[in-house]
């Protein structure tokens, strides 16, 4: 295979088109309805050829005040009088109109943030409608969803998202906080703002009353003004776990409330009596889709040792055959790594891994050139103590440990300072009921991996974070309840 040319592992190409939509040359902020500019630009690019996208509007304290208090606004006069029937009208017709315009909305956010457009076009999108369908049910059944509670708004709703789901992330955020009658300012990621920008072009497609829900894009600092201002009622955060601890020290006192969705190091575990081909499919699943840029990532590995070595070589093979390479190409399994400075996070934690002793693995494949790759990499020889193990890379790196008994591989798989996301392999359901138990996450797969449904609550223990997202945890979340 040629290392200069986009791969396609032996497929013809199979590109999705740009033509059918336009990214605006620039956007400016969503507020109170209007596209209000900012004195401050920033570029977006494309991370697998580094094209420049757009240029995006930088919210200062200014904006991000004047976003709060078109929310404020919003909330006092419009969305907290209206029905929940009335407000569940404006969420379907927002699903519907996503599930409308879903190919520019995948192809979009593929070029934004590097992922597969198989993925963006069949989990991402998809999966973002399905939120706003769940939340649009549950609008005027609050009274159904917390029997004997009296169920009210929460208010001004501040919320910060990370770049590997970004429109995902937005519908987890913005459907539940609109369905129980909070108004909303969104930050998305630096890297992967324009889905969050499209979407407001939805809500003004669905008549969606003005500053129920304001996109202000920006950087970290952006983020902090609004998580740090006064007005805000309640916040909530999905990103990493040093960002999450900061948050809750500002929020501290305050009286918000909040949630926490962090980072994760998940234990998926592969018992001797499971069925292996499908095993070794659920390993890739787990850490190579979406680059392992996934908070519930499996990229902790423990086989059991009477078939470690079946499953290493088989789990090779198929990483031989992974198409690494033009994300918008329908034959892509891995895309581009989100930014240069995640490619040298990725970089900096593999080199560790090496100079700690463990062995790497990669597919003999090439990426391209330009852009920003990382070929599906696999560790064996890990300990515990090594930074593979311990941190979370977010990046296709797999770190793979052994064991010989439940009780081994429980401990191994708790000693991590995460309680995200596992998985368990095996043909025994009592197996499953001990290890999915057993296990300190706060979701367990079993016989699968990378599932999610908007009526099933996510969300971790320890340093993952606090509070569930989806389901009805998630819904009450965003509801004050008086018994
Ligand atoms: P972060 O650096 O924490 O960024 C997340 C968001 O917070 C971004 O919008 C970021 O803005 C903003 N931000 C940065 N500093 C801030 C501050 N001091 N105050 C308020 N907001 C601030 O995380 P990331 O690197 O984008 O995302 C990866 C992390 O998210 C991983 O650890 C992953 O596990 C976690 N994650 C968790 C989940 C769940 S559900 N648990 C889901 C997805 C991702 P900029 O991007 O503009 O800097």
């Amino acid at each position: 295979m040629n290392a200069n040319d986009f791969l396609s592992g032996g497929f013809a190409p199979a590109p999705e088109s740009t033509d059918h939509f336009e990214i605006k040359k620039t956007y400016d902020l969503y507020i109170g309805g209007k596209w209000v500019k900012a004195a401050k630009r920033f570029q977006t690019t494309n991370p697998a050829n580094g094209e420049v996208l757009s240029e995006v509007a930088l919210a200062g304290k200014k904006e991000v005040n004047q976003a709060v208090k078109a929310a404020r606004k919003a909330y006092d006069e419009i969305w907290s009088k209206l029905s929940g029937a009335e407000r569940g009208k404006y969420l379907f017709r927002i699903a519907r109109l996503l599930q409308e315009r879903a190919r520019e909305f995948a192809v979009v956010e593929t070029m934004d943030g590097g992922k597969p457009i198989r993925e963006s076009r069949d989990v991402d999108v998809p999966l973002a409608a399905a939120h706003f369908f769940y939340h649009a049910g549950w609008a005027d059944k609050l009274t159904y969803a917390f029997p004997g509670a009296e169920v009210s708004p929460i208010g001004v709703v501040g919320q910060v998202i990370p770049w590997n789901f970004p429109l995902l992330m937005a519908a987890w955020k913005i459907a539940p906080a609109l369905a129980c009658g909070n108004t909303v300012v969104l930050k998305p990621a630096e890297t992967t703002p324009l889905t969050a920008l499209k979407l407001a072009e939805l809500f003004e497609d669905a008549g969606l009353p003005a500053g129920v829900v304001n996109i202000i894009t920006g950087a970290g600092e952006t983020g902090q003004s609004l998580v740090e201002h006064p007005d805000v009622d309640k916040v909530a955060f999905t990103g990493s776990t040093a960002v999450g601890k900061a948050i809750r020290r500002s929020v501290a006192g305050t009286g918000k409330k909040f949630t926490l969705e962090l980072g994760g190091k998940a234990a998926n575990i592969v018992f001797e009596d499971a069925a292996i081909n499908e095993a070794v499919e659920g390993i890739v699943t787990g850490i190579f889709f979406n680059q392992g840029h996934v908070c519930c990532a499996g990229s902790r590995l423990f086989v059991q040792e009477s078939v470690a070595d079946k499953v290493i070589k088989k789990l090779q093979k198929r990483m031989e055959s992974l198409v690494v390479g033009n994300p918008l190409d329908k034959n892509t399994d891995v895309g581009a790594i989100n930014s240069a400075s995640q490619l040298e996070r990725i970089k900096e934690l593999v080199k560790a891994g090496k100079e700690e002793g463990a062995c790497i693995w990669q597919p003999s494949g090439g990426v391209p050139r330009k852009g920003n790759w990382f070929k599906p990499t696999l560790f064996t020889e890990c300990a515990q103590s090594h930074r593979i193990v311990q941190e979370e890379i977010f990046g296709p790196v797999l770190a793979i440990q052994t064991f010989r008994t439940p009780r081994e591989a429980l401990t191994k798989a708790n000693n991590t300072p995460y309680g995200l996301s596992g998985g368990v392999w095996t043909d025994k359901g009592s197996k499953i009921f001990k290890m999915t138990t057993g296990l300190n996450a706060g979701v367990v797969w079993a016989n699968t991996f990378n599932k999610f449904d908007p009526t099933s609550p996510f969300g971790g223990y320890k340093e993952s974070g606090i509070g569930r997202e989806g389901g009805l945890h998630g819904l009450s979340a965003y509801c004050n309840l008086s018994h």
